[in-house]
């Protein structure tokens, strides 16, 4: 049987590859020729522990190819972007344009029997109007049949799940929620993921996959959105938010999470508008949280400039223009070189763009460019800076020496609480 995965992005690939490293034969597809022309090498175009020895193995192999068109294959993994957009004074209204043009190129490429499996986060209804444009598309079909157990291809929606930074084993360990669009659906991708998945594949319809899948991130957002609220309070009432959550998190009923410069990333910035956008009445709390998070780095930024201002009450001859402030990360998270929706970025480039004096942009992850990586130049920058912000909790910001000087600055502003560890 021939597997095919549309989309080589950061999930796309390592699936195609987990896949093919079971020795299934699979053809990816992504219209970005450099991703394509990278694959075929054995290389890989995106950072992620272990990603590129499971790729350069299946290539190698001859068990995994990639192509910019679609070619037939007994089953189609799907898993592009949904971004938002807006949409008659509505920010945030889900994107379905990717999910619409690569339904469509599979469509001219399927046959009877094949299996379509939607793993793009998706807002509550996408799988059946996925069915919907391929149905529309399919050449060969003179009699579309496309809703129940007599349609000829077998669609589900089966939600990624998996951890940036732990890609490659959650793949494998994490539990699957699979919907079906029918019991026979369900069957088939069950067994397509029973292939890979050392976890539990669990049945349900599309729309509660779908909604599942929202639902997890909601509730991560809700959460960080909590200590992101408590860090607020307790800084303008002069408590420690670390000392706090710790004490607070030795009742065994109580967890809660980190607090940070905002909440970034392609999934958890992005999912709870997908239920705001559906049910804007309904869904308070999880808008509020959204809110609060996307607060957070306009906060950041007004502490920053705050210390710089006390800097210049220190030094009175000063301006300015002579102060010097050191960013540490830009990623959205620790120990990954993934900008997506970064608050770190934001709040970088922000203070970049607005303070007179010199900015040190320091991003271990990130070779190219402006910033400083090499722990040396790490270290020069945060002896160097009259104010840091520590944006990311990155692992060659704990190491000892960086640690250590950090702990003599007086101008530390520390959004991840890596000197309260
Ligand atoms: N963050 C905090 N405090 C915390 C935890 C996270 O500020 O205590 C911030 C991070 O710094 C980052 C953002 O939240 O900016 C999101 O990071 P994350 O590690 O919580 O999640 P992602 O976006 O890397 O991956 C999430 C995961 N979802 C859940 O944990 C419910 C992952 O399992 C999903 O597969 C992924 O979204 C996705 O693709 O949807």
């Amino acid at each position: 049987d021939t597997i095919s995965v549309i989309g080589l992005g950061y999930i796309g690939l390592p699936t195609a590859a987990v896949i093919a490293s079971r020795r299934k034969c699979v053809i990816g597809v992504d219209v970005n020729q450099h991703a394509v022309d990278t694959i075929n090498r054995g290389d890989v175009h995106i950072v992620e522990p272990e990603l590129d020895i499971v790729v350069h193995a299946a290539v190698k192999e001859g068990y995994l190819r990639a192509t910019t068109r679609p070619e037939p294959a007994d089953a189609f993994l799907i898993a592009v972007p949904t971004p938002f957009k807006a949409e008659n004074g509505n920010d945030h209204v889900p994107d379905l344009a990717y999910i619409e043009s690569a339904s469509k190129a599979v469509a001219q490429v399927l046959k009877a029997g094949d299996l379509v499996i939607l793993e793009s986060t998706s807002p509550v209804g996408a799988t059946e109007q996925m069915a919907a444009w391929m149905a529309e598309a399919r050449p060969d079909l003179t009699f579309p049949q496309t809703h129940g157990e007599a349609s000829d291809i077998r669609i589900a929606h089966c939600p990624e799940r998996v951890l940036p930074g732990h890609v490659v084993r959650e793949l494998v360990e994490n539990d699957r929620v699979i919907g079906g669009m029918t019991a026979k659906c369900s069957a088939a991708a069950t067994a397509l993921y029973q292939i890979f998945v050392e976890g539990e594949c669990i049945t349900t319809t599309a729309r509660t996959a779908e909604m599942a899948k929202l639902t997890e991130n909601s509730f991560r957002d809700v959460n960080i959105a909590f200590a992101n609220e408590l860090s607020i309070i307790c800084d303008k009432i002069d408590i420690s938010i670390w000392e706090l959550i710790r004490l607070a998190n030795l009742h065994p009923r109580v967890n809660i999470l980190q607090p940070g410069p905002g909440v970034g990333g392609h999934c958890i910035a992005v999912d709870p508008w997908f239920i705001v956008s559906e049910t804007p009445d309904e869904a308070r709390l999880i808008r509020t949280a959204r809110e609060v998070n996307d607060y957070k780095p306009q906060w950041v930024i007004d502490k920053v400039n705050e210390a710089v201002g006390k800097t210049l009450i220190d030094r009175p001859n000063k301006t300015a223009s002579d102060i010097s402030v050191a960013c540490l990360g830009l990623a959205f998270k620790a120990d990954i070189d993934d900008l997506r929706e970064s608050p770190a970025l934001k709040i970088a480039e922000d203070i970049k763009e607005r303070h007179p004096g010199k900015v040190f942009m320091v991003e271990p992850n990130i070779e190219e460019g402006e910033t400083s990586s090499s722990l040396s130049e790490i270290s020069d920058a945060v002896s160097q800076a009259d104010v840091v912000v520590v944006l990311v909790d990155h692992k060659q910001f704990r190491e000892e020496q960086i640690i250590a000087l950090l702990k003599q600055k007086s101008n530390v502003i520390d959004t991840r609480g890596m000197l309260h560890g």
